[in-house]
C-alpha cells in the first residue's frame, strides 16, 4: 500500500540522486554527453544521457539477433514468470519510478502513481498472454489420420521507440509485449526522459530477463532512424506523433531484407460531445481531468468541446470555475494539478498557436502563471472558443482546450467533422439521451468512445487503448489481440497414419 508521509520522506532523499542513461551495450568508446534537466527547473540537473553510437546499434541488434531462437524457444510460462519478477521489482523500487516521473518528466505525484500502477499492470497482463497463447499450440481440425497445429513465435529482433509522455508505462509496455511473445527487444526511448528507463532495463536485468534480450538504445531521432533502417529489424512498435510514423513506414518500406511488421499509436484531434441532457458538474469534472490531467499531454487528451446551444453559456461558466481552480505549479509539491510542458520547443508551438487564436479576435482565457514559472516550461492553460475542429490544422499537445457552440439540429454534422479531421483517438459524449448514445456511437470513427465520464486513463485490460487512422494502425495496447500481433504464426501438420499419406495414396 501506498503510505504518503514516508513515501513523500523518501523522494526528498531521492531528490539528490544523480541518474545516467547509457546503452546496455557499452562499446568503451566516449560518446557525447547530453544533461537531463527538469521540465519545470530547467537549472536543475536530475542525471546525463549517453547516446547509442551507430556501430553499437549494430552490435546491440547482432547479439539481439543471436539470441532470440533460445528466447523464442523458452516458451510462453518461463517469459510469463520473467515479465512478473520485473513487476515485482518495478513495485519495490516504487519511490525511485515516482521520483524521476516528477524530477525528469515533470509529472505530479498523481500522475507518477498512476504511470507506475499502469507499467506494472502491462508487465502483468502481458505476461498472462504469453501464458495464455504461447504455451500450447492450438490444435486445428482435419480427416482422421493427420495432425493440425499451430503455434505463435516470436517475429525477431523488434525496435520499441517510446514517448516522454508516458516514460515508464509505454517505455515498458511495448517491448513486454514483444518479449512476451518470444521476440527480443531494443528500446530507444525519447530523448527528453532516458533516466526512467534506464531504471526499468536495468530492473528488467535484475529480474532475470537476459541482457542481450532486451537493450537501452539512448538517444534523439537519428538513433531512431538508425535502428529502424537496419534490415535485421523484424518489427517496430512506435508511438508519437503521426508524422514520425508515417517516417518509419518509409524507410521500413525502403529497406531490403524482411518484410517488417509496424505497430504504432500516434496522435489525435479528440473531441467531446456536450448536450443539453448532461449533468453540468460531472461534465465540469471530467471536461477538466480530460484537457488540462498531465498538463493535456496525453495523446487521449481533449482538444475540441463541442456543447449544445440551448446550454452553452451555463456550461461554459462553469467549466471556467473548475478551470480557475487548477493550481499549476511544481510538480513536486503535492497541490500541485498541472505542471509544465516536457521541453522549451513544446512551450513555443504552444505559445504560437495561441497567439494565432487571439489574433482571430474570438475569446481567450487564460491562467495566469506562478511567480518563478519562466525557469521552467510552464504554458498557461487556456480555454479558446472556435467555430469548428476543422479549424485546427494540427495536434496542440498542452493545456489547451478549444470550444464549440452546436445546435441540436446539426449533431450529424459534428461527427462528420470529427472524423473529416482524419484522426480518431478518443471521443467523450457526455448525455442522458440513450438515442443521442446510440446515434453517435454508430457514427464516429474512433478507438475509444466514453459515455458521461472524462476520457484519458485507459485501464489496463478493461480499457484496451489505441485508435484508427491517422491515430494509429491498431491492435489495442492493453488488450486481447496486441500481444498477437508481435507474433508470427506457424502449422504443423503431420501425418499420423502408419505408412504416411502417400504410402496410402500410391497403395
Ligand atoms: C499516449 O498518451 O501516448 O488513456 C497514450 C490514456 C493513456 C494514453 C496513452 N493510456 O490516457
Amino acid at each position: 500500500p501506498l503510505v504518503l508521509e514516508p513515501l513523500l520522506e523518501r523522494l526528498e532523499v531521492l531528490e539528490s540522486r544523480h541518474w545516467d542513461a547509457e546503452p546496455t551495450f557499452k562499446s568503451g568508446a566516449q560518446g557525447e554527453i547530453a544533461p537531463i534537466n527538469k521540465p519545470h527547473d530547467l537549472s536543475a540537473e536530475v542525471g546525463t544521457r549517453r547516446d547509442a553510437l551507430d556501430f553499437e546499434v549494430e552490435e546491440a541488434i547482432t547479439r539481439a539477433e543471436a539470441i532470440q531462437p533460445g528466447w523464442d524457444r523458452l516458451g510462453g510460462e518461463k517469459r510469463a514468470l520473467l515479465l512478473e519478477a520485473a513487476a515485482d521489482l518495478f513495485e519495490e523500487h516504487t519511490d525511485e519510478f515516482l521520483s524521476l516521473c516528477q524530477r525528469e518528466a515533470g509529472k505530479t505525484l498523481l500522475d507518477a502513481v498512476l504511470e507506475l500502477r499502469e507499467a506494472v499492470d502491462f508487465l502483468r497482463f502481458y505476461a498472462n498472454e504469453a501464458r495464455r497463447q504461447f504455451t500450447a499450440p492450438i490444435p486445428l481440425p482435419g480427416p482422421t489420420g493427420e495432425e493440425n497445429r499451430l503455434s505463435l513465435h516470436g517475429r525477431g529482433v523488434f525496435a520499441c521507440i517510446s514517448p516522454w509522455n508516458f516514460p515508464l508505462a509505454i517505455f515498458i509496455g511495448t517491448p513486454a509485449a514483444a518479449l512476451a511473445a518470444g521476440n527480443t527487444v531494443v528500446a530507444k526511448p525519447a530523448e527528453q526522459t532516458p533516466l526512467i528507463a534506464a531504471l526499468a532495463v536495468r530492473l528488467c536485468h535484475e529480474a532475470g530477463i537476459p541482457e542481450e534480450a532486451f537493450q537501452l538504445l539512448p538517444g534523439a531521432g537519428d538513433v531512431g532512424e538508425f535502428i529502424t533502417s537496419d534490415p535485421r529489424i523484424a518489427g517496430v512498435a512506435f508511438t508519437g506523433s503521426t508524422q514520425t510514423a508515417q517516417a518509419i513506414n518509409r524507410s521500413l518500406a525502403a529497406r531490403d531484407g524482411p518484410i517488417a511488421t509496424l505497430i504504432a499509436e500516434t496522435g489525435g484531434q479528440n473531441a467531446m460531445v456536450v448536450d443539453s441532457t448532461a449533468l453540468p458538474e460531472q461534465v465540469t469534472r471530467d471536461v477538466v481531468a480530460s484537457a488540462f490531467q498531465s498538463a493535456g499531454q496525453r495523446c487521449s487528451a481533449l482538444r475540441v468541446l463541442y456543447i449544445q446551444d440551448d446550454v452553452y453559456d451555463d456550461m461554459l461558466r462553469m467549466i471556467r470555475g473548475g478551470f480557475e481552480a487548477l493550481t499549476i505549479g511544481n510538480p513536486e509539491h503535492l497541490a500541485t494539478d498541472v505542471g509544465p510542458v516536457i521541453d522549451p520547443d513544446a512551450k513555443s508551438s504552444l505559445e504560437r498557436h495561441v497567439a494565432r487564436r487571439k489574433k482571430g479576435g474570438r475569446p481567450v482565457w487564460r491562467r495566469r502563471l506562478h511567480r518563478g514559472a519562466n525557469a521552467g516550461c510552464f504554458v498557461a492553460p487556456t480555454i479558446i472558443e472556435m467555430d469548428s475542429i476543422l479549424d485546427l490544422k494540427r495536434e496542440n499537445f498542452g493545456p489547451v482546450l478549444h470550444v464549440v457552440r452546436y445546435r441540436a439540429a446539426d449533431l450529424g454534422r459534428v461527427v462528420e467533422d470529427i472524423n473529416a479531421t482524419g484522426f480518431g483517438l478518443t471521443l467523450g459524449l457526455h448525455s442522458r439521451n440513450d438515442d443521442t448514445r446510440a446515434f453517435v456511437e454508430a457514427r464516429a470513427k474512433v478507438g475509444n468512445f466514453y459515455v458521461n465520464r472524462n476520457q484519458i486513463g485507459a485501464v489496463v485490460e478493461s480499457q484496451p487503448f489505441g485508435g484508427e487512422g491517422l491515430s494509429g494502425t491498431g491492435p489495442k495496447a492493453g488488450g486481447p489481440h496486441y500481444v498477437a500481433r508481435f507474433a508470427t504464426e506457424r502449422v504443423v501438420c503431420i501425418d499420423t497414419t502408419a505408412a504416411g499419406g502417400n504410402a496410402t495414396l500410391l497403395a
